[in-house]
């Protein structure tokens, strides 16, 4: 890299600059042509987003398409393809009473080299408390923040992925892929759980579903990170519901004093450890230790003692079956949630146009490049102990 001369970079910027300028002159003088809005092609890697953003007056109506098909009414365009080939590109614009038409073409290559469909990077592993905390992914002494995101990214990335816990209420994990996957037709990505029905043992469509919020980003600004104006949330068949709580949250405590009192007993049952909850809503509870799971159910890599997790909640989905609490299931939601029905089902596929911004209101994406998964709900199911979200992978639905 030292040998490269600014010199001669910056000279090439300038050759380009002077050369684009000559040519709009020349067909201004010309006076039949009009200024050139368009590069004559344009070039683009498949699974990348494109954007052409003509200088123009905010007033026009623009009207982008390719061959007789409208793609966008924007002032300026994002496309993406994931296919490799060539788009001619029309663009109409209307300015006071005038329209005048610009062609161009939008070639569209395959990549050097080969993406992945799957999970490329784990960004961040930030569990809330629950019963596979320090199992899935393991906690060994002296793990920290970044080894436990290492072992996380372990879990998640590539093909070979399997299940990490997110614990209760709010635990998160955020991820990312090598490309953009593009908001085709219908559904566009797979979020992988360890979900499965009741085998027949439940109303249909019930089992072991743990439901959590999707949230993407698209990196808009191109600076390969998922800034805070860049995420929407993917509005799940609860989102407009009464019974869903929006900036819902919830702090966990970890001290020497979490216990709770047994049942019939008048002393305090002081070898088991539970956690405290309390929620902005004016609840409170434990997340209490089951005997299937007996090590600590605070991350322990965490040096607060206590954190504060927040997000859309949805209605707790499991019911005691058999009224006796013996068997309890979860009901799977309609779409749009991760860990919510088994890997197979059409509900574990996500559409990107589900996406909405912070007041609720649908967006338009060209594609997203990070996801963020939480768990949606805050329930205690019996025995079975807190609801906790798994996320065993994600994939992009159309590159093969
Ligand atoms: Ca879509
Ligand atoms: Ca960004
Ligand atoms: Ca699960």
């Amino acid at each position: 890299m030292k040998n490269i001369n600014p010199k001669l970079a910056i000279y090439a910027l300038l050759s380009l600059g002077i050369i684009a300028c000559k040519s709009e002159r020349d067909e201004v003088d010309g006076g039949t042509t009009p200024i050139a809005l368009l590069k004559d092609s344009y070039t683009i890697d498949r699974f990348k987003v494109l954007n052409i953003a003509p200088e123009i007056s905010a007033n026009s109506k623009l009207i982008w398409s390719v061959n007789d098909s409208v793609i966008s009414n924007n002032l300026d365009l994002d496309f993406i393809s994931p296919y490799a080939k060539t788009y001619p590109l029309t663009l109409k614009v209307e300015s006071n009473g005038t329209t005048t038409t610009y062609t161009s073409k939008i070639i569209v290559n395959k990549e050097n080299t080969a993406y992945s469909k799957y999970i490329s990077k784990v960004l961040e592993y930030q569990p809330a408390v629950g019963q596979f905390i320090n199992k899935l992914p393991i906690f060994e002494t002296g793990d920290n923040s970044e080894k436990m995101l290492t072992k996380a990214s372990e879990y998640l990335i590539g093909e070979n992925s399997k299940a990490l816990t997110l614990g209760g209420f709010g635990g998160y994990v955020v991820f990312g892929f090598d490309h953009t996957i593009p908001n085709m037709n219908g559904r566009d990505f797979k979020v992988l759980g360890n979900a499965f029905w009741a085998n027949g043992t439940g109303p249909e469509r019930t089992g072991n579903c743990e439901p959590g919020i999707i949230m993407v980003a698209y990196d808009k600004n191109k600076n390969g990170k998922p800034d805070a104006d860049e995420w929407y949330e993917i509005a799940g068949s609860e989102y407009f519901k009464d019974s869903t709580i929006k900036d819902y949250a919830i702090t966990y405590h970890k001290q020497a004093d979490n216990h709770i009192p047994v049942k019939g007993s008048a002393s305090w049952q002081l070898d088991i450890e539970h956690v405290k909850w309390e929620d902005n809503q004016g609840n409170s509870g434990f997340k209490t230790k089951n005997s299937f799971n007996t090590q600590s159910y605070y991350p322990l890599w965490f040096s607060n003692v206590s954190y504060t997790l927040s997000g859309t909640k949805i209605a707790d989905n499991y019911i005691d079956q058999s009224g006796t609490g013996t068997f309890w299931v979860g009901k799977s939601y309609a779409f749009g949630y991760a860990d919510n029905a088994p890997n197979n089902d059409e509900a574990s596929n996500i559409d990107i146009s589900w996406a909405v911004d912070k007041n609720g209101k649908y967006v338009t994406l060209p594609g997203i490049d990070f996801v963020k998964v939480y768990t949606a709900t805050n329930q205690e199911a019996g025995w079975l102990g807190e609801i906790s979200t798994e996320v065993a992978g994600a994939y992009n639905l159309f590159l093969k």
